[in-house]
């Protein structure tokens, strides 16, 4: 059975390949040999808890007693329709709120929709997706694809100002049927002037080696803007941050403006052209980079060190 499998995915590979030298240089952009997202069409069940955690923060996490700020990534493919059973831990009413996917009213996670949960209790979250298509009236429709992400919507204020300053936020990445699958999907998140809710000077820092495809999720919450910067490395400015191939339009960028429940994402290849070493990434308003919102991109060689790299006190990977 698995023999045979595999044998099947050999020759579909070979089709792949004779189709791609048959139509010359043009379809270079799309041939790779970087995993790929599979066609969507799944039905998921997920739990997920929201839970107080130390210092006053709260964390949404897969499992009890594990929540993390940010929470954890939920991936899904175009198609594909997730039924989150929600609990909710705390001693407050709290939610689930998602940004670019399809709900109806009642998983919209909000008070004047009832669809927020009292302390103790529990809720079935319905998030649907769907790729692009044309309309019957011929105009064109977006898929779902794209670096997106949850967050509570009733801690604090019927806006959830009080649960997303505490951590209640978390990545979702919808992706399209052929989509480069990275090697490691990294979450950033400026939530007022802290990164992923740690304190200012202490990154998060995020580990590579030198040829990883990474991914990084890039979301704001709170009260600011900011400038996403990233050294050593930059993207298209576009749905997955890569260029689909010579004759994409999409401006390349290493620096992002972005506002509160902004979200966008990218991958890179660590250390490509540059190698090794700690590479910053922070915000790029002056104040905001001396107060502390930064951290760095741990890209090592492939014996593990880093050119020029003394771990700072503070410094975690995260
Ligand atoms: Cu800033």
């Amino acid at each position: 059975m698995d023999r045979r499998g595999f044998n099947r995915r050999v020759l579909l590979g070979g089709a792949v390949a004779a189709t791609s030298l048959s139509v010359g240089s043009e379809a270079m952009g799309a041939e790779t040999t970087a995993p790929t997202a599979p066609a969507g069409g799944e039905v998921r069940r997920i739990k997920l808890y929201a839970e107080r955690l130390d210092g006053g923060q709260m964390g949404y996490g897969f499992e009890k007693g594990k929540a993390t700020v940010p929470g954890p990534l939920i991936e899904l493919n175009e198609g594909d329709t997730l039924h989150i059973e929600f609990e909710n831990t705390m001693d407050v009413a709290a939610s689930l709120h998602v940004h670019g996917l399809d709900y109806e009213v009642s998983s919209d996670g909000t008070k004047v929709n009832k669809s927020d949960v009292e302390p103790g209790g529990t809720r079935t979250y319905t998030w649907r997706t769907h790729a692009p298509g044309r309309r019957k009236d011929g105009t064109w429709r977006a898929g779902s694809a794209g670096y997106w992400h949850y967050h509570d919507h009733v801690v604090g204020t019927e806006h959830g100002t009080g649960g997303i300053r505490n951590g209640l936020y978390g990545p979702v990445i919808v992706r399209r049927t052929g989509d480069i699958l990275p090697d490691k999907t990294y979450t950033i998140v400026f939530n007022d002037m802290l990164i992923n809710n740690r304190p200012p000077h202490s990154g998060p820092d995020f580990e590579a080696t030198v040829g990883d495809r990474v991914e990084f999720v890039m979301i704001t919450h709170g009260e600011y803007y900011h400038t996403f910067h990233m050294h050593g490395h930059r993207w298209a400015d576009n749905r997955t941050g890569m260029l689909t191939g010579p004759d994409d339009p999409s401006q390349v960028i290493d620096n992002k403006i972005v506002g509160p429940a902004d979200s966008f994402g990218f991958q890179v290849i660590a250390g490509e052209g540059v190698g090794a070493g700690a590479w910053m990434y922070h915000c790029h308003v002056q104040s905001h980079s001396d107060m502390g919102m930064v951290g760095l991109f741990l890209v090592k060689k492939t014996d593990g060190t880093i050119p020029g790299y003394e771990p700072h006190e503070h410094g975690q990977a995260g």
